[in-house]
């Protein structure tokens, strides 16, 4: 039995047709173009501070984010390496590039976080996630910092960091985490993407996402996957 799942933006909606309304959620970030609107959902926030102890930031952290500029800058790799306190970055090779990516690159902060809301309009319950996204490096560290993204969801009111998500090299990451608090229908999905602020003088690695899959298996399929994962998870320990 096909159970429907509705799972978008809540801006995005009502313009999205029926077909479009699938069970998944996907974003290559190529639709900004070379302009400064990220997608529907798709939001900046920052952590005060300064550079960072290479450290991920608690829960506690995490939940004091700031929200920062909704406009985003613009960034090529033919581009001298740059930094922004509060703003992320549409990012591509050239100004000419049509494979856009969304990244970071802070500075004067304790770190960029990339944060994303989706929207359980599936009429149940959401208990699982299935996500992978890709992570590309942009530019060289030149600092001590922690590599890549590290990945946080909320689940109920705690912004829990799941390590299985965290990509620290140019890849792609895959995993599949689960409530505690489910998401109601109705209810949002919050994720988020953080990048360190190094405390060296230098430039940061330029960062950046594509290619984002948020999957959410059906119910009739969800036990044995949960069971399948749940064993990765324990092999892992
Ligand atoms: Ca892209
Ligand atoms: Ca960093
Ligand atoms: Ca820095």
């Amino acid at each position: 039995m096909k159970t429907k799942l509705a799972i978008t933006t809540a801006i995005v909606l009502a313009a999205l047709s029926p077909a479009a309304a699938a069970d998944y959620y996907t974003q290559n970030f190529d639709g900004m173009g070379t302009g400064v609107t990220a997608p529907p959902g798709w939001y900046m926030y920052y952590i005060a501070g300064g550079g960072s102890s290479s450290l991920p930031p608690t829960g506690t952290e995490m939940a004091s984010a700031l929200l920062g500029i909704p406009a985003l800058k613009v960034w090529n790799q033919t581009d001298t390496p740059d930094a922004w306190s509060q703003e992320a970055v549409n990012m591509g090779a050239t100004s000419s590039s049509t494979d856009r990516l969304l990244g970071t690159s802070p500075t004067a902060t304790r770190g960029s976080i990339l944060h994303l809301d989706l929207l359980n309009t599936s009429g149940a319950p959401i208990n699982t996630v299935s996500l992978s996204y890709a992570m590309q490096v942009m530019t060289g560290a030149t600092q001590t910092e922690l590599p890549g993204y590290s990945f946080y969801y909320l689940d109920g009111s705690t912004w829990t960091p799941f390590l299985g998500l965290n990509q620290p090299s140019t890849g792609t990451a895959f995993a599949q985490f689960y409530y505690t608090t489910p998401v109601p229908n109705g209810g949002t999905m919050k994720f988020r993407w953080f990048d360190d602020n190094d405390a060296g003088s230098g430039p940061d690695a330029m960062l950046a996402i594509n290619d984002l899959v948020v999957n959410i298996p059906e119910p009739g399929t969800l036990s044995l996957l949960a069971l399948g994962a749940l064993a990765l998870v324990f092999r892992r320990r």
